[in-house]
Formats: structure tokens, C-alpha cells, sequence
């Protein structure tokens, strides 16, 4: 661990030694947190008692739920960990479901929790917000998980949580401190800080790859998330230009890449397509920073060229789904960085893809992806959102038209809660993100059921004054399901058909505008327009049905 020490000064109150609860506090302002998402409790009064006088932001969700979220848009959006306060019991439970996706989606954020005090932990003894095992609950989605029984041991708590969350894989740690430890003073005033490295690759192996490169007749370049996390995105240009390689990207990966770039084929791949055809007539794939996973590959069914370079941050993805015949630990960014510079000067002209068919395969396979019928919003969305602006993601239909139509340019602008698949991800996502960005145009897109979910969270957007038009698809149906009724089960359809709210008049009892968008050239202007004000903005957006 790369570690400085700080010492407490801000935080202290009097002479007398910190408590446990001020020594966490200052140990994420010695980490560099500038904003915490959560909710008090009588369980971690203490914890808010550090955070008033410290310069740490309070953002107030209204579930904990929701400040899982907003922590996780935080982390997305700007690369540095998110941090949300909870209670114990409900607080906890209510936050495992975001942390459940933060975890999936390889998204760095803490999460810091109260307990009884020691001497009734786990014992059920009727204990207000009694769990019967906080620890395990935070087992099954967190990276890293501590109890931590002293107040002496806090800071080295928080340390070690940045540490987890700062090497290899990114992905969620839990603190959970009992309520006795908050209160204790500690006997030491130390504050280790973790700064975090990136993990460099084995030169040699970086030569490696790129004779392999090299010598290949065609590669394609493939792009996950862990590309956008190490900002790969010049270097892996500068390969495929060096090779004239087509790049891929996974959901995860979009923005990695510009997809306006000439290389780039998007996320546009699919079993038997004109992007699987190129994939299917090279001979070498390099893959930069992904797990080449289930849902990515439909199942395991993208085939791999017999030479499968593999750059991964993570041991264990690193020949996950797929065994590489060169794999590269490291940091994907640094790594293509290498090779890209091994490879300079090449003259790649006479070798790889002829540039005009990856054009032509981009158009080809955008003509015959899912529902590209409905194209026109996404294409509306594309034009209101400014080339660094945010679009911001739920489980609805037309984020699946978007995950493959919506081009995406730079990295950390483009947010989809891939892996866990959660509805009720995207609003709070970008208030998190918008919060962390305040420059950035930020918007979310969901669906009228999804929206339900989280709709709680617009008292927070309110409240802070965000600017966030949030566009609802509506077609008062779960369609995504409904549509999985129909194809897979007759049209046998059960428990797809809501009776929503109308979301205008709901707008309207929060004291903010609400429109209906009847076109995707209405939507475009509406959105102009919410941009202009300093609240959120409901844009609901009826829809014809999808089944
Ligand atoms: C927390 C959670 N519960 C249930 C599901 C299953 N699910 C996936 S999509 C969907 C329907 C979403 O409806 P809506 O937000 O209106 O979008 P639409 O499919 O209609 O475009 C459901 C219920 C889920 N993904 N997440
Ligand atoms: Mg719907």
C-alpha cells in the first residue's frame, strides 16, 4: 500500500482524544471525499455529528436505496470512489441492492455502516434494527467487507477500504462500525492514506503482444469496461490505426472509444451479424479490460480467433469465459500505451480490414439491431446531449435501442446498470453523477415502471436544486417483460399492465415543470429548455406499445 499519514486537526472539538466517529470522518477528507450520500439514524448520530463541522457535503437521499445509486453515478462519473452513510438493519439491507450492481458493474463505492454496540452483535437480543447477519448481507456484494471493533482501528479501516477499492478490480467495500466505537475515543490520532497506482504490465509481455500483433494477418480490438476506467482510449486508437483494426466495445466499454472514430464498430455485435462476420475472418482479437461475460456474449457464443490477447487489471477475469493465448495483468490504459508505442511507425496500409467495409459493416449491422425501428428518440437524445454530456440509463426498452444505437464519445458518459440489471438505477445514478460533474449536462432516461422504483429520489434533485431532465418513456406497460411473454411464452402475458401516476401532475406537487414530449423533435426541444432551468425537469414521453 502506498500510504501517508495525516493527523487530525478540523474535526476535533475540544483537546480531548477523536472518537472512532470523528476519526472516520477525517480519515475520508484525508481520502479526499468531498461528498457523502445517505441518511441519519439514531445509529449513527455520531457519524453526523463529525460530519457538520467537517468540509465533506451531505447529500440526503430519501432510501438508501437511492444513495447507493447516487454514490455509484458519483463513482462513474468522475473515476473516484462514492461514499454513502447508512443505518444499521434497514439502512443496510436497503443499500445492498445498488452495491449488489456497483459490484457487478466494477464501480468503486463505500459503504459505512453503524451496529448495535459490541456486546449484542448478531445476538438478536430485540436491539432496535436488529439483523441477524449485517456482515454476511455485504458479503454477497462488496469486494471487501470489515467489522471494526475499536476506535483505534478506523482510520486503518477506511485506509485498507480505498486500498481494495483502488487496486485490481474496482468494485464496493463495507465499513460497519458498532455504535459503541463511534462514541469511544481512540488512543491514536494516525491517519494512513492509500494513494492509489496504476498496475503496471510486464514489459516483456507487452513485446510479446505486439509481435503477435504484428505478425497477425487481421485483428480486432475489443473494449469493456475496465478500457473506459483506465482512460485506454488514445492508445487503443493508436493500435487500430497501427493495424487497421475494427474496435468492439461491449455496454460497459462504450466511450472508451469515440464510436464516431472510422475504426469503431460500437456495441453493435451480434451472433451472425456483419460485426461477427469481421470478427469471424480475423485472426487475432485483442481485448482490453473485460470478462468477456455471459449476457456480452450472448451466452458464449461469440467465437474467438485462435490468437486471444487478453490486458486485464484483474487475475481471475483475466482468462475468465475465456482461456487467452497471451494474457497481459495490468492497467489496460498503461498496457496500450505500451503497445501502441511498439507498434509506432508501423506502416499499416498494405495490412488488416479495408477501412470503407468497416464503415459499411457499422451502417449494415445499425440497420438490423434491436428495434432500431425505434431509433428517432435515441437519435433525438444523441442531438440534446452535448458530445461530453452524460446519458444516463435504466432497464427500459429504449435503453436497449440506446446501448447499441446511442453513440457514445468519451469515456464516463455513458452509464447502464449492466450487470445487475437493476430498475431504478438511472435517476438517482445521475443525481450522483450530475452532483459530481455540476459542469456536465446529465440526463437520465427510464421507463414508467422503472421510474417507480426510485421516484422518491426527486425530493433529493429538488432539494438540491439539480438541473436534470428526466425523460420517462411511458407505455404504462413493463414491455421488456411483456415482450418476453410474447416471444418465449405464447402471449401468455401476466402481471405486465400498470396503472401509473401522471407523472406532469406528479411534477407539479413538487413545485417543478412537468411536460409531455409527444415526438422525438418535441423531446429534443423540451430537453433544450429544461437545460435552461436550475431544478429537474419530468419529460414524460408517451410512447406506443412494443408488443
Ligand atoms: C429490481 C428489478 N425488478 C424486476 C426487474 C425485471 N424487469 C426487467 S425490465 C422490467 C420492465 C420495466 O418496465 P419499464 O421501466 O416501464 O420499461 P419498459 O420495459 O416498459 O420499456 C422488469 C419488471 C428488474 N430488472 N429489476
Ligand atoms: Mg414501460
Amino acid at each position: 500500500m502506498t500510504e501517508t499519514t495525516a493527523t487530525l486537526e478540523a474535526n476535533a472539538v475540544d483537546d480531548a482524544q477523536p472518537t472512532g466517529a470523528e476519526l472516520a470522518i477525517a480519515a475520508l477528507e484525508a481520502h479526499g471525499v468531498e461528498t457523502v450520500f445517505g441518511i441519519p439514524g439514531v445509529h449513527t448520530l455520531a457519524l453526523y455529528d463529525a460530519l457538520r463541522p467537517s468540509g465533506i457535503r451531505h447529500v440526503l437521499a430519501r432510501h438508501e436505496q437511492g444513495a447507493g445509486f447516487m454514490a455509484d453515478g458519483y463513482a462513474r462519473a468522475s473515476g473516484k470512489p462514492g461514499v454513502a452513510l447508512v443505518i444499521t438493519g434497514p439502512g443496510v439491507t436497503n443499500i445492498a441492492t445498488p452495491i449488489g450492481e456497483a459490484y457487478t458493474d466494477s464501480s468503486p463505492v463505500m459503504v459505512l455502516s453503524s451496529n448495535c454496540p459490541r456486546p449484542y452483535l448478531d445476538a438478536m437480543r430485540g436491539n432496535l434494527h436488529d439483523l441477524k447477519d449485517q456482515m454476511g448481507v455485504m458479503a454477497a456484494v462488496t469486494k471487501w467487507n470489515t467489522r471494526v471493533m475499536s476506535p483505534d482501528d478506523v482510520t486503518t479501516a477506511v485506509a485498507e477500504g480505498f486500498r481494495q477499492m483502488g487496486t485490481g478490480r474496482p468494485a464496493p467495500v463495507h465499513i460497519e462500525i458498532p455504535l459503541d466505537v463511534l462514541d469511544e475515543a481512540a488512543t491514536s490520532e494516525d491517519i494512513p492514506v492509500f494513494r492509489p497506482e496504476r498496475m503496471n504490465p510486464d514489459p516483456a509481455l507487452l513485446n510479446e503482444a505486439a509481435n503477435r500483433l504484428a505478425s497477425a494477418k487481421k485483428v480486432v480490438i475489443y473494449c469493456g469496461g475496465g478500457a473506459v476506467h483506465a482512460n485506454a482510449g488514445k492508445s487503443i486508437v493508436a493500435i487500430a490505426e497501427a493495424l487497421n483494426a475494427p474496435i468492439m466495445t461491449s455496454f460497459m466499454g462504450k466511450g472508451s472509444v469515440p464510436e464516431d472514430h472510422p475504426l469503431c464498430v460500437g456495441a453493435l455485435w451480434g451472433e451472425g451479424n456483419q460485426v461477427d462476420d469481421l470478427l469471424q475472418s480475423a485472426d487475432c482479437l485483442l481485448v482490453f479490460g473485460s470478462k468477456l461475460g455471459a449476457q456480452a456474449t450472448w451466452m458464449f457464443k461469440m467465437q474467438f480467433p485462435a490468437e486471444l490477447i487478453r490486458v486485464d487489471v484483474d487475475e481471475r477475469e483475466l482468462s475468465l469465459n475465456a482461456t487467452p493465448t497471451l494474457g497481459i495483468l495490468g492497467d489496460a490504459g498503461l498496457a496500450a500505451e505500451g503497445i501502441a508505442a511498439l507498434l509506432s511507425g508501423r506502416n499499416a496500409s498494405s495490412t488488416g480490414f479495408d477501412v470503407d467495409e468497416i464503415g459499411e459493416v457499422r451502417i449494415e449491422s445499425e440497420r438490423t439491431s434491436f428495434h432500431a425501428d425505434r431509433r428517432d428518440y435515441i437519435d433525438a437524445l444523441r442531438r440534446a446531449i452535448p458530445r461530453d454530456g452524460i446519458l444516463v440509463t435504466d432497464m427500459t426498452q429504449m435503453s436497449y435501442v440506446g446501448c447499441y444505437l446511442y453513440q457514445v464519445y468519451e469515456p464516463r458518459t455513458y452509464m447502464f446498470p449492466s450487470g445487475y440489471g437493476t430498475l431504478g438505477f438511472s435517476v438517482p445514478a445521475a443525481i450522483g453523477a450530475k452532483i459530481a460533474r455540476p459542469e456536465k449536462v446529465v440526463i437520465p432516461i427510464i421507463g414508467d415502471g422503472g421510474y417507480q422504483f426510485t421516484m422518491s429520489e426527486l425530493g433529493t434533485a429538488v432539494q438540491e436544486r439539480i438541473c436534470l431532465p428526466i425523460v420517462i418513456f411511458n407505455d404504462s406497460t413493463y414491455s421488456a417483460v411483456k415482450e418476453a411473454q410474447s416471444d418465449s411464452r405464447g402471449g401468455r402475458y401476466i402481471g405486465v399492465d400498470l396503472v401509473n401516476p401522471d407523472y406532469v401532475d406528479l411534477a407539479k406537487a413538487y413545485r417543478i415543470p412537468g411536460i409531455r414530449a409527444h415526438s422525438p423533435e418535441e423531446l429534443e426541444t423540451e430537453i433544450a429548455l429544461a437545460l435552461e432551468r436550475d431544478c429537474p425537469t419530468i419529460i414524460d414521453v408517451p410512447i406506443a406499445p412494443w408488443v
